[in-house]
């Protein structure tokens, strides 16, 4: 295999030195000699931009280029047709805070440390910005980032988390109200307030398929694409990373008010649950009638709609910014999305809707348009491949792999095996080309308030074939045939589960009880730990 122009080892003495210092002290560094940097590097004006754009709960089957011939998204159609998509390629955590902050850390949830919906990304967390930031890239985070950070009290810098600005959803949202909006007039109809798990899922979901009370120059993904033009066109300095993160399609699917009315409800069939899935439909959803869902399902496309249209305009900025051919442009969902597959409107599970999400590149003379890639990929892997490709170094906590070589057709394959964790549920999957494992410990009551009708069934362990039953509808784990499959399976999911942890299981552990005790959140583990503390301290 041959050694990209940006290889890994090239840098290795490098990145030693420079990830001694912590992102603290890297963003301090970048700040004393951002400029000297920057003048002193010659071949700075070659090195290439980033675009990375996230939709937010996009499954991969709600896209045109990934076979879907109802849904009009011409935009990412098209950035698929000029670049790369990739057919396999997962989130490792179905949610958005887990997955968000272990792609832009390049490491595994629990290696990172958040795993749950309201962890905050701590201090001590190397992001993509800071790595390109010390380099002297100018950075800006438009949209959602989910970051939770703690409130007021903090040390602002560490709060943008390596980026030079950012603009999050409640700065967007004053900036809109102090500009003045266009009123909306009472004879329109329109969402009500969004109350998700206080209203029936009917309401929160959008079955009546309404508009958000917007007009479109009013929405908030509308600002975030304004941002991310405006920087693109007078960034600070070259190169740039811009990361434009937009709220569609997350429920409750929100569009504005010139796209009501795209989507017919009444054309969609809505999927039938498997024979299995009765027990693990959370109960939220046991109320939808068909109607509901149809409807539901009308408003996610819609909203997927309009997340395309924000694409194509931030990708119109790019064109005009006239550095398009300078720049790595990445189209991600942040993970997927059952649209009424397994009988449920969420993500947070193993199935392929969930942690299966689009992903698209182009590389401007390095991907060839129009291709195809059936390689098994994870998030994780974006993080070394943007550093290869922009020729930085790469942290040594780093867990994921460059995709550098599919993207230059130099290698069809890239993992034999991916895996996604929710710990939230205590369940994790591993796939590899053929069958995907799904473990959950069941000992978890979980708070997410998509409980099942048995909150505690305990371990259960399922195995797919992912050939013979890609709708996953029949678990063949019990098949005596399949023995060897599932050990290898688990023996995986063993490893990427201790990866990045500090803990070796007692050694009287069994496989599975170790696996158990890999699942427990390494938050609520933290909690317990310090409350271990105060009581010996006492
Ligand atoms: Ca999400």
């Amino acid at each position: 295999m041959e050694t990209s122009p940006h290889s890994r080892t090239d840098h290795d003495a490098g990145r030693r030195a420079a990830f001694r210092l912590g992102p603290l002290g890297l963003s301090l560094l970048a700040m004393l000699l951002g400029p000297v940097v920057a003048s002193l590097r010659a071949d700075d004006a070659k090195k290439m931009n980033v675009l990375l754009i996230v939709g937010d709960d996009h499954a991969a089957s709600a896209l045109g280029c990934y076979g879907n011939p109802r849904i009009k998204t011409p935009h990412l159609d098209k950035l698929a047709a000029g670049g790369m998509r990739f057919e396999r390629a997962y989130c490792n955590s179905p949610v958005c805070t887990a997955s968000r902050q272990s792609f832009i850390t390049g490491r595994m949830p629990q290696s990172v440390g958040v795993t749950l919906l309201t962890t905050w990304l701590g201090e001590q967390a190397t992001t993509l910005a800071h790595v390109l930031g010390s380099e002297g890239y100018a950075t800006l985070a438009a949209g959602k980032m989910h970051f939770n950070n703690p409130k007021p009290g903090y040390d602002e810098q560490w709060l943008r988390h390596g980026f030079g600005e950012v603009l999050e959803l409640e700065q967007s949202q004053k900036r809109i109200q102090m500009r003045g909006v266009r009123e909306v007039d009472s004879s329109i109809p329109v969402q009500p307030m969004w109350r998700p798990f206080n209203d029936p899922a009917r309401i929160w979901l959008n079955a009546a398929n309404l508009p958000w009370p917007a007009y479109d120059a009013d929405m908030t993904d509308e600002d975030f694409v304004y941002e991310s033009r405006n920087f693109m066109r007078n960034p600070p300095r070259r190169p740039w990373f811009v990361v434009t993160s937009l709220k569609a399609t997350h429920s409750p699917f929100v569009y504005p008010i010139e796209f009501a009315g795209r989507y017919d409800p009444k054309v969609f069939e809505p999927p039938e649950p498997g024979p299995e899935d009765g027990a693990q439909i959370p109960l939220i959803f046991k109320d939808l009638t068909r109607q509901e869902k149809q409807g539901i399902t009308a408003a996610y496309y819609t909203a997927a709609e309009y997340l395309d249209e924000c694409v194509g305009r931030t990708l119109d900025g790019l064109e005009k910014s006239g550095e398009a051919e300078n720049t790595i442009v990445i189209y991600i969902g942040d993970h997927g999305y059952c649209l009424g597959d397994h009988g449920r409107f969420e993500k947070h599970c193993m199935y392929e809707q969930a942690v299966r999400a689009p992903l698209i590149v182009r590389w401007p003379g390095h991907t060839t348009p129009g291709g195809v890639s059936g390689a098994l990929v994870e998030f994780i892997d974006l993080f070394p491949t943007i550093a290869e490709v922009c020729g930085v170094p790469i942290p040594p906590e780093v867990e994921g792999r460059s995709l550098v070589p599919v993207l230059e057709g130099r290698r069809r394959d890239h993992r034999e095996m991916v895996t996604s964790v929710y710990f939230e549920n205590e369940e994790a999957m591993v796939r590899d080309q053929r069958y995907k494992l799904i473990y959950t410990t069941g000992k978890r009551e979980r708070q997410d308030h998509y409980t099942t009708a048995n909150p505690l069934p305990g371990r259960t362990i399922r195995l797919y074939d992912e050939t013979a039953d890609p709708g996953e509808m029949h678990n063949i784990a019990d098949d005596p045939a399949n023995r060897e499959i599932l050990g290898s399976l688990m023996k995986e999911l063993f490893v990427r589960l201790r990866q990045g942890r500090n803990f070796d299981p007692p050694r009287e552990l069994s496989m599975q009880d170790a696996l158990d005790l890999y699942l427990i959140p390494p938050e609520v583990q933290r909690e317990a730990d310090a409350d271990l503390k105060m009581i010996q301290t006492k």
